[in-house]
């Protein structure tokens, strides 16, 4: 028998003696562990609001938000079916709560967010601070906050849910308990927290107890505002036109520990360079209509509609008319681990 046959038999019947050890050589696998550069099994993926939205209103003939709990339509990765997850760290979907309906008050280890598509009035209630929410508001829901959510406007509200779940799966963490009525007991008047910390001032003896900013309803009407000052001066970034993100305005940084979140305004006929990062991001289109080239694929997009890039994909977008992005990533985590990295079109990493 030639040496290189009896040097394979016997490597493969070492493996499988020592297979009944639960161990593995780690030269077999070597290459599958540590990559070169990220392989994200997620794939880029869209989901086109006027298409769906008939199916979730369907769902508000079919079940309670009461029954239901939450009703939402899971967004999942075409790659991930069965997962609940729209990348491999973070869970998205649409949320319908009619005129009169309640989903009541429960809390849970897993961080929300919570993105408002349509709908005008109806509130979510966050450790006893009631928020009414309008179109483009971005809403936190830390981990273990005690939250109801209701509607008493005439219009069904749809907003989109991000949150932390796999990443909780992940860690082997998850706790929840319901409170064992619809709505919580309300402590503050609506709209307290952010006049106390979202104005440029914080309570003078204010020391953070908390991961996540103390604003926890970020409002379109002053974002957008902002936005429309700055493109009077701004330079726009090649990459991302005029991009912010939200802040916790205690310490600068994002305003939630496990997903980071951004807002984007990309002018009318404003085409990006390329741009990648290793962050797989989830992008709600807040206003306007262009498209996004993610990888070999490209999107066509239109106001509400979820678009999802994973991991060192690269990015380039290009808006039709004045468009404006709400995204978000697990950014914020990668960067406290020293993982993020990112690179433009016209750069070398
Ligand atoms: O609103 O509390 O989309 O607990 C999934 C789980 C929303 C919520 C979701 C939840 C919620």
């Amino acid at each position: 028998m030639p040496n290189k046959v009896k040097r394979f038999q016997e490597r493969e019947d070492f493996y499988s003696r020592i297979s009944t050890q639960n161990m593995t050589p780690l030269w077999e696998v070597l290459d599958n562990l540590v990559l070169n550069q990220p392989e994200d099994s997620c794939v880029p993926a869209h989901w086109k609001y006027e298409e769906l939205r008939p199916a979730l209103m369907e769902s508000g003939q079919l079940i309670t938000a009461k029954e239901a709990e939450r009703r939402v339509l899971v967004l999942e990765n075409p790659a991930k079916r069965g997962k609940s997850r729209i990348t491999n760290s973070l869970y998205a979907g649409y949320q319908l709560i009619l005129p009169g309906e309640i989903a009541p008050a429960h809390r849970h280890s897993q961080s929300a967010l919570r993105f408002v598509i349509e709908g005008n009035g109806a509130f979510t209630a966050v450790e006893g601070e009631k928020t009414l929410m309008q179109p483009g508001d971005f809403v936190v829901t830390p981990s273990w906050n005690w939250h109801d959510h209701g509607n008493q406007s005439d219009a069904p509200m749809v907003w989109v849910d991000g949150l932390d779940i796999p990443l909780v799966e992940f860690f082997n963490t998850s706790f929840k308990e319901n409170l064992g009525e619809d709505a919580q007991m309300l402590s503050r008047p609506a709209g307290d927290a952010l006049a106390r910390y979202g104005s440029g001032l914080l309570p003078v003896d204010y020391e953070s107890r908390s991961l996540n900013s103390p604003v926890f309803n970020y409002p379109y009407a002053r974002t957008r505002e902002a936005l429309e000052i700055m493109r009077k001066t701004e330079e726009w970034d090649s990459c991302h036109g005029l991009k912010m993100r939200y802040v916790n305005p205690v310490d600068g940084g994002f305003a939630m520990p496990t997903m980071a979140t951004f807002v984007q305004l990309l002018p009318k006929t404003f085409k990006s360079i390329p741009y990648r990062s290793t962050d797989a991001t989830v992008f709600v289109v807040v206003e306007g209509s262009g498209s996004t080239l993610i990888g070999e694929e490209n999107f066509h997009w239109n106001a509400h509609d979820v678009f999802v890039a994973p991991s060192w994909n690269w990015i380039s977008h290009r808006a039709e008319e004045d468009a404006v992005l709400f995204s978000f990533s697990d950014r914020v985590i990668q960067e406290k681990l020293g993982l993020w990295r990112e690179q433009r079109g016209n750069e070398s990493i």
